[in-house]
């Protein structure tokens, strides 16, 4: 009776053991996806730009000026802890071609540039925030 009980106990381990390195390997796995998105960010919104101050070297997007060709997207990552929006156009005066909503710390935003143009795009929370895709 008491080896029953003891090889019980065993299995149970075994299975609790197993169950547990799953999901070690599922929450590793995500955190691995996580990265590549980063990575493959063409513009990056950097820590600290929710203050003023990045707009003096044109740093609240980086880099703040992106050339592509027509028919490609971009990918902006935001990399701050704070929300932030990439929106099209000015603070004052937004089109309404693109706009992200509010980007959660490590969130990203993809848009498919299909028209040549300069298009301007800014933060809708902070409003030096300004960056500029030159679709060719
Ligand atoms: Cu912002």
């Amino acid at each position: 009776m008491l080896k029953q009980i003891t090889a019980v106990g065993l299995i149970g381990v075994v299975i609790l053991v197993t169950i547990a390195l799953s999901f070690s390997n599922y929450f590793t796995e995500e955190n691995v996806e996580e990265i590549e998105l980063i990575i493959k960010g063409d513009v990056i919104m950097p820590i600290k730009v929710s203050r003023p101050g990045c707009e003096v070297n044109d740093s609240c997007y980086v880099p703040s000026l992106i050339v592509i060709e027509k028919g490609k997207q971009v990918t902006w990552v935001n990399e701050d802890s704070a929300f932030h929006s990439v929106t099209s156009g000015f603070y004052d005066t937004p089109t309404d071609l693109f706009d992200s909503g509010y980007l959660d710390p490590f969130e990203s935003y993809t848009f498919t540039f299909n028209e040549t143009g300069i298009y301007d795009y800014h933060c809708t929370l902070h409003p030096w925030m300004e960056g500029q895709v030159i679709v060719e």
